[in-house]
């Protein structure tokens, strides 16, 4: 199984790790104004050394009750590290953003991969996407962001996130994204509760037989505070946890923090799925 990236291929014949590149301003700064793209592009060099093969560059946090940021706001922070990122690492470089401005403009600076909570549905967005040449991951998301916790519903929640990435997927596909170039991802903790991420979890080789890559993102994230009663900073074997189930559930990409501790665990799944 392969990637199409630009004109990178992933090779996804193996699962792998995407590192997660904050570029908020409560992350490489001096706590105030001042960001530090320097110290950015730093941690996104020793990800790589840790065997991080995709780069996620996000500048508008999409965790629960997190505020908007507006376009011009994100294009500032996202583009001097996308731009740095792409030059110096030989790694795709993903932007994490669903603003069609900002899709474009970080392709110009070399992304080529765009990693879209809304899965291209806003205004622009498919067309924005359909016109480069970069990969696409489709995430599934009930509600938004700052409401998307209170009270999520499903009636049957594996049915359902399965239908929306097969019906977005077909959406890209008539709107001239090659298949080859898609990944579908089932959004943990976008409006869900601890026991959706679990079904989905459990059922994510569900998600697999829609026949392209699957992304999961699940480090650090709050159904690991309910399960542990720990907070953020105290996740880290429980998102290796989480890590190995997924490979062993088929996932392609996980998307983490701890990049090295990831990569042995992803190893590991890895070769039991080949041992098997
Ligand atoms: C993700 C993801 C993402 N997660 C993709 N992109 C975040 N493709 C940002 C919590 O429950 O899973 N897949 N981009 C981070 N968002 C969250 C959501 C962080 C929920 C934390 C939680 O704590």
């Amino acid at each position: 199984m392969q990637l199409l990236c630009g004109d990178k291929t992933l090779d996804l014949t193996r699962p792998c790790v995407m590192g997660v590149l904050n570029v908020t301003p409560d992350s490489f700064s001096d706590g105030g104004r001042f960001f530090d793209v320097g110290r950015a592009v730093e941690h996104a060099h020793r990800m790589v050394e840790q065997g991080a093969l995709i780069i996620d560059v996000g500048g508008e946090s999409t965790r629960p009750g997190a505020p908007a940021v507006d376009t011009e706001d994100e294009l500032r922070r996202v583009l001097p590290v996308i731009r740095a990122v792409a030059l110096k690492l030989p790694v795709p470089v993903s932007v994490d953003t669903f603003k069609p401005d900002v899709m474009r403009a970080a392709v110009d600076e070399g992304a080529t991969l765009i990693n879209d909570v809304r899965a291209l549905q806003s205004p622009g967005a498919l067309a924005a996407a359909a016109s480069t040449r970069t990969a696409i991951c489709l995430m599934h998301m009930q509600g938004e962001p700052r409401t998307m916790q209170i009270e999520p519903h499903y009636d049957d929640v594996v049915a359902e996130v399965r239908e929306f990435l097969k019906r977005r997927l077909e959406e890209c596909v008539r709107g001239g994204i090659r298949r080859e170039r898609i990944v579908i991802d089932p959004g943990f903790g976008f409006g869900k509760t601890l026991q959706h991420n679990l079904s989905l979890l459990n059922g994510l080789q569900q998600l697999c037989e829609l026949g392209v890559p699957v992304l999961a993102g699940l480090s650090r994230k709050a159904m690991l505070g309910t399960i542990l009663g720990k907070p953020a900073d105290q996740r880290l074997y429980g998102s290796l946890a989480l890590a190995t189930v997924a490979v062993l559930k088929g996932a392609r990409i996980i998307r983490a923090h701890d990049v090295a501790e990831t990569v042995d665990v992803v190893k590991v799944a890895a070769a039991m799925l080949e041992g098997g």
